[in-house]
């Protein structure tokens, strides 16, 4: 097992791995920017060490500065969290170069999924369903409308270095196609260095399910079940659930094992998540994120299985201890993110925290790193903390919901609270009837009563 663990991350994923690592006994490794000095996982870390001014790219993501922060206080692991350098092949190499371990997957299979037209191919050889579209990448408009019409219209242009949904373009008839392709390559070169794109059947209202993945690098490795993660604004997730309302117990064990026997089939390693859209029944690989996801709580609810332990027992290079049979997915789960923002504009709102009371009680779990007098600052993300609740069947999980958010007072700045507050009275929702478009459509409505 390591030794010492640095946690290249802040907030409320560091301040989670830090207890995974305690009830491990591993010694633990706070690093922060100047901006950080009185964030909680400094406090609760065993040692810490600043690695840089506020900007990101001179503290988190500074190579050589963790580097240094490992060298001196002698840790032999870093674990990313999520964000930052969690999906960054070269990181990983360098730290292996430097007999440090990378808590996460093996550098190739980080690269290959980073590629959006490789992890696809990648998939489809392992037998995952993906998306209809071109085979690899595709260079010019002949090409383009010869697939097109194969599959038919609406499609889309995505790019290979992309996610996130930047650089994607729609066409909606032959017309549009070739200023689609032009402009998309354009973004992607633009945002990302690198003008490769591909062509995929357009889906109008898919839900966005993704399903939890567990490997040793030996060949073992488990599904832990689906989140739907459909309700999200411009890419940003909002609220995710498992098991999703639009599955049955057969189509999320079929499409689950499919998933898990292609894990073992490339020995993958570490957590995982391998994304899809669901249409009409049938299920879409569109890609596959190699690292411990924000929403990884809503699955640990229903497995009673902590994620972040088992990733750091497998990444020491223990063998995976829990088989599939061993598994089951009692129960409902349900994670809103608080993020501090305003809850109509969704402009960021950092600054002091005046007043802080989470809510607890049976079935309440509040993953935060903030407190009462804690200022957030403006140059990270704008997450507050996750409430997730947990629940034996879905109507009393949305019921303990409502309670946790009456509960739940953060005073000082504005936050989402009053989002979550609407949504779970709304009728789409407790029926669980939504897709990728709902929450765009329900803001653009003036859904929302404050
Ligand atoms: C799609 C799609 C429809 N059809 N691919 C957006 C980000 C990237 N991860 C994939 N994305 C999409 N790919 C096909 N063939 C619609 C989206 C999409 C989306 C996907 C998941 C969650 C939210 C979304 C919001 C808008 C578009």
């Amino acid at each position: 097992m390591f030794e010492k663990i640095l946690i290249a991350n802040r907030g409320e994923i560091a301040l989670r791995v830090l207890r995974a690592c305690k009830e491990l006994g591993i010694p633990t490794v706070a690093v922060h920017s100047t901006a950080d000095a009185n964030a909680m996982h400094v406090r609760l870390a065993d040692e810490s060490v600043c690695i840089g001014p506020p900007a990101a790219r001179d503290s988190y993501l500074n190579i050589p500065n963790l580097l240094a922060a490992c060298e001196i206080t002698g840790a032999d692991a870093v674990h990313p969290g999520y964000g930052f350098l969690s999906e960054n092949a070269r990181f990983a190499e360098i730290l292996a170069e430097h007999n440090i371990g990378f808590i996460g997957p093996k550098a190739e299979h980080i690269r290959t999924m980073g590629d959006k037209i490789e992890a696809k191919q990648t998939a489809k050889k392992l037998g995952i369903p993906v998306v209809p579209g071109s085979d690899g990448g595709i260079t010019d408009d002949v090409e383009a409308l010869k697939v097109a019409k194969k599959i038919g219209f609406p499609v889309l242009v995505k790019a290979a270095a992309g996610g996130g949904g930047r650089g994607m373009k729609v066409a909606h008839t032959e017309a549009d196609l070739s200023m689609a392709l032009s402009t998309a390559r354009t973004e992607a070169k633009a945002a990302f260095g690198d003008d490769a794109v591909y062509l995929e059947k357009y889906l109008t209202r898919p839900r966005h399910i993704e399903i939890q993945v567990l490997g040793d690098g030996k060949g073992n490795a488990i599904h832990l079940g689906e989140r739907d993660c459909s309700l999200q604004r411009r890419h940003q997730k909002v609220w995710e659930e498992s098991p999703s309302p639009a599955l049955n117990l057969e189509a999320r064990d079929k499409i689950g094992e499919v998933v898990a026997k292609a894990m073992r089939d490339m020995q993958y390693l570490g957590v995982g998540t391998v994304e899809f859209l669901y249409e009409d029944g049938a299920f879409y690989f569109i890609e596959m994120n190699t690292r411990i996801q924000v929403e990884h709580p809503v699955t640990e609810m229903i497995t009673d299985i902590d994620l972040i332990l088992e990733q750091i027992r497998v990444g020491a290079g223990a063998e995976l201890g829990i088989t599939q049979k061993d598994l089951r997915f009692p129960g409902h789960a349900l994670e809103c993110r608080v993020n501090a923002e305003h809850p109509i504009t969704f402009r960021p709102s950092p600054g002091k925290i005046l007043h802080y009371h989470p809510p607890g009680g049976l079935g309440v779990r509040v993953d935060s790193a903030v407190y009462q007098g804690y200022t957030i600052p403006p140059y990270y993300d704008s997450l507050v903390g996750k409430l997730i609740v947990h629940g034996r069947t879905r109507p009393e999980c949305l019921m303990r919901l409502k309670r946790a958010l009456d509960e739940f007072v953060v005073d000082g700045i504005e936050t989402t609270l009053p989002l979550f507050r609407n949504l779970v009275r709304n009728q789409d929702i407790i029926d669980g009837n939504y897709h990728i478009h709902w929450l765009e459509h329900f803001l653009a409505e003036g859904g929302m009563e404050v």
